[in-house]
């Protein structure tokens, strides 16, 4: 029976090498696993392919073992090499559809968007999600574009049906009313990873979401 493609829904997670070392990203993934998480995502800018495909060998295995999926940020190459489920493209990486070529039906792709006009083009071009942001303001992505809020947020929900991965700024505090202005999910980075407790922070986002959805 062919395998059903996840959904990009609830809480999603992104280990990102600027708060991580590279020789820490089991034992982090692993406590994002362990508080609930079900989608992970590998972020490291800069590092270097070589660096990105070993950190991603030694993510899957972690990921697969436990069901969740796991996409890899920016790198298609990366994602073919160690097996990925899928892959997050930016506005200025490889185009979908050339994606897709390497990818196959089966994985989901995942398109950085800042306004109706690309949220529409990527849902066109095929995509399985679209990310928005940034919706608060965030240390994390120093080019990242303006701040949109949660009215903008509102927008892009009316204008595709694709699942929309909120992202930027967002915290557990902030999480449910970013479902409820239209978000299938949450992208969270640096409020899980200077978390004192990452397994925690992860279940108390994740019991949070589970209330408004
Ligand atoms: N894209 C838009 S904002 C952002 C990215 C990758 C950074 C989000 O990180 P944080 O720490 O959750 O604000
Ligand atoms: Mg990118």
């Amino acid at each position: 029976m062919k395998k059903e493609k996840p959904r990009i829904k609830g809480l999603y997670a992104i280990v990102d090498t600027a708060y991580v070392s590279f020789g820490d990203l089991e034992r982090i993934a692993s406590l994002i696993i362990e508080g609930g998480a079900r989608l992970l995502q590998l972020r490291s800018k800069g590092s270097g392919a070589r660096a990105a495909l070993e950190a991603c060998r030694r993510l899957r295995p972690v990921t697969a073992r436990a069901g969740v999926v796991f996409i890899v940020n920016d790198r298609v190459d990366v994602a073919v090499m160690c097996g990925a489920d899928g892959v997050h493209l930016g506005q200025d990486d490889i185009p979908l559809q050339e994606a897709r070529k390497l990818l196959g039906g089966s994985a989901v792709i995942g398109v950085s968007t800042h306004n109706v006009e690309e949220a529409v083009t990527a849902e066109g071009a095929g995509a399985d999600y679209i990310s928005f942001g940034p919706i608060f303001p965030t240390r994390t992505k120093a080019d990242a574009d303006v701040i949109k809020g949660l009215g903008k947020l509102r927008e892009i929900r009316e204008a595709v049906s694709l699942p929309i991965a909120a992202i930027g700024g967002i915290t557990e505090e902030t999480a449910p009313g970013v479902l409820e202005s239209g978000a299938d999910s949450a992208a969270i980075i640096s409020d899980i990873l200077l978390s004192p407790d990452i397994r925690l922070k992860v279940s108390s986002i994740i019991s949070r979401m589970e209330k408004v959805s």
